[in-house]
């Protein structure tokens, strides 16, 4: 049998090299050197053989159903524990614990300088950051970690990050992104990674009490910075995506700036599984009850369901504005008028508009007239909604391109996320119209020769629409403010995301380093193209970039997708990243000519 298997393993790797079909190989190897029998006792010993599937905290709901479906007793399910309307609670991954990892990331206060970048790049959501005041530590656990916050002005103010330890996957990217290091150890950052085992009791009791901590309030919060930010609950954690996964941190953002008021129409791939795949979703809410509205259709028709979740809003809006109108008579005309011609922009408008509708309803509930019954219905569209469509590069430029194209075009206020792994990474990394010139992928074993397609140029032809291409391991704060402009733009808006990937056939750990180089090498430059700047007669394209400073091949050949095929077919290869590296030069001179034209040059909108 173990001949037959590493047959298999050369059948298998034979393309990827050597190495990796010797590493496979003694894998085998160290799994038969460790293989020892187990005797199985003829009777069961043990007096508790009813182990908690999930914490004695967790809901009824998640308790009877959920951890009933994690413990794999699903169909034992009566159907009366369902709920009737078919409704599914979300945020329900935080009671899974998984503890796949025995190595955690150890926070050191003294060492760190509070930047909020371990808790930006963590694609599990697993590190989060409080401020708040030192009285608060009157009654923590002996061991809970704080430190006096950098910001001046604020001495009573104390920081904490808490790491989720039981939910984190061990990818190492918290510490590799960390830039503090003791100064009398060079070794030491201000998170490192240490064993789970011995303190993990400790830090379950640190986690308890850093949840009773409140939230910092979002509308006194400036997010316009990385550090600042990682203040905002993320109502997306604990995924199921891969250790180190290049999407997820992007949800995570768009939770935490748009979450309490987003809607996500979720195209088929990696993220609509690790995003509603069951027994647990990862989509969470605050707890005042609010939270994304998450759905899934389909792959090939994901962009007309976020339109069509679009128009609804909008058309719930226009109903319920023409009711607000009908009864300000009984409402008063000043009060109707304020709701009506609020300005929502800032975060605090926001959170002023909320507080305006929750004192509507209850008007309204004291009312007994149709009309207020109808304006019940629909009184929370009074506060501004974000629609997002989100998928993938599969989705986005091939399968359900012809949607996305209409969406964008339509001119409507829709908001597109594309989480690029330019591949197909949820079917096993098929070729899409994204991969790049001179990467292998399935459909593409050869290396594919034709060009990756400029989704971005396509989008700006149009003249309307928000445009973006970021890398957050690369420059996390612009794409920070990319979310945040295209969100705060009055129509459609499109951010094209890079995503590193296990697709990519490295260790994801230098995932961020990866993207770097990405960007360094000139084969994803970033950059935004904002119609408003054309408006007020200023150049809309932005490169936020500098030039190239190193190759594409040394960005490239660090990744198996590339640098399997010369060792394949060194010959093409040699041809064929020749040809990329051309491409990448002819599109950063087109660029750099588009940076510095004049607003005249640019589609003027309408
Ligand atoms: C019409 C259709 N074709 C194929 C599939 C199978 N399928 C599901 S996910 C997926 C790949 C998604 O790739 P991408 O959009 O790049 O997202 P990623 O997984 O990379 O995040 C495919 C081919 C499908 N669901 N529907
Ligand atoms: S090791 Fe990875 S999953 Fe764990 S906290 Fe760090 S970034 Fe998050
Ligand atoms: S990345 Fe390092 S310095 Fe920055 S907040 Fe995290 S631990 Fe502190
Ligand atoms: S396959 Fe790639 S995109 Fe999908 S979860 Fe894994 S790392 Fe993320």
């Amino acid at each position: 049998a173990i001949k037959e298997i590493k047959k298999a393993i050369e059948k298998t790797y034979y393309k990827k090299g050597q190495k990796v079909i010797d590493q496979n190989f003694k894998a085998v190897d160290a799994t038969l050197a460790h293989l020892y029998e187990v005797a199985i006792p003829k009777k069961v010993s043990a007096k508790n053989v009813d182990l908690l599937t999930v914490s004695e905290k967790a809901p009824a709901f998640v308790k009877e159903v959920t951890a009933m479906m994690m413990a794999g007793h699903g169909d034992d399910i009566p159907v009366s524990k369902m709920t009737v309307d078919g409704t599914y609670p979300s945020g329900t991954t935080q009671w899974e614990k998984r503890n796949i990892s025995d190595l955690v990331p150890v926070w050191e206060p003294d060492v760190c300088i509070q930047c909020g970048n371990c808790a930006y790049v963590c694609p599990h959501s697993v590190i989060r950051a409080k401020f708040y005041h030192k009285d608060y530590l009157k009654n923590s656990p002996d061991d809970f970690k704080s430190a006096p916050i950098n910001a001046r002005g604020f001495p009573e103010t104390q920081y904490s990050l808490q790491v989720y330890l039981e939910d984190c996957t061990g990818c190492n990217l918290c510490v590799e992104v960390c830039p503090a290091t003791d100064p009398h150890n060079r070794s030491r950052k201000a998170i490192n990674m240490g064993e789970k085992e011995p303190i993990l009791k400790k830090e379950q009791e640190n986690i308890d009490f850093f949840e009773n901590i409140p939230w910092n309030d979002r509308s006194k919060i400036d997010f316009s910075t990385v550090h600042g930010a990682q203040f905002l609950e993320p109502l997306f954690e604990f995924s199921g995506a891969c250790a180190g996964c290049g999407e997820t941190p992007y949800l995570k953002l768009l939770s935490q700036l748009f979450g309490d008021r987003l809607l996500v129409a979720n195209a088929t791939g990696c993220s609509s599984i690790y995003g509603g795949n069951l027994p647990t979703t990862p989509w969470a809410k605050n707890k005042d009850g609010r939270g994304p509205a998450w759905s899934n259709s389909l792959f090939e028709d994901n962009a007309e369901f976020g339109l069509g979740m679009r128009i609804t809003a909008d058309k719930q809006l226009d109903v319920a504005s023409s009711l607000l109108t009908e009864l300000k008579a009984e409402l008063g005309e000043e009060y109707v008028k304020e709701i009506l011609g609020a300005s929502q922009v800032l975060e605090s408008e926001i959170v002023v508009q909320r507080n305006r509708v929750e004192g509507l309803k209850e008007k309204l509930r004291g009312m007994n007239s149709p009309a207020a019954s109808h304006l019940l219905s629909v009184a929370d569209q009074l506060v501004r909604r974000s629609v997002w469509l989100v998928g993938g590069d599969g989705w986005a430029y091939d399968i359900g391109y012809g949607g996305l194209d209409h969406a964008l075009a339509s001119g409507r206020n829709v908001k597109v996320l594309v989480l690029d792994t330019e591949v197909y990474s949820n079917t096993g990394g098929q070729s899409s119209k994204s991969t790049p010139t001179a990467a292998t992928a399935k459909f593409a074993a050869g290396g594919k020769a034709g060009g990756k397609k400029d989704l971005a140029m396509q989008a700006i032809s149009y003249g309307n629409v928000y445009v973006a291409r970021v890398a957050f391991g690369a420059n996390p704060q612009q794409t920070l403010l990319a979310m945040r402009e295209a969100e705060a733009y009055d129509g459609p808006a499109l951010i094209l995301a890079y995503s590193h990937c296990i697709a990519h056939g490295y260790d994801l750990k230098d995932g961020l380093n990866q993207q770097n180089k990405a960007v360094a090498s000139g084969h994803w430059p970033l950059l935004r193209y904002n119609p408003s700047l054309r408006k007020k007669n200023q150049n809309p394209f932005i490169l936020d970039s500098p030039r190239p400073t190193m190759s594409l091949k040394d960005y490239a050949y660090n990744e198996l997708r590339y640098k399997v095929l010369t060792i394949t077919n060194p010959e093409a290869a040699d041809v064929l990243i020749k040809h990329a590296q051309e491409l990448v030069n002819l599109k950063w001179k087109t660029y750099e000519e588009l940076a510095t034209k004049a607003a005249s040059d640019f589609v003027p909108v309408a």
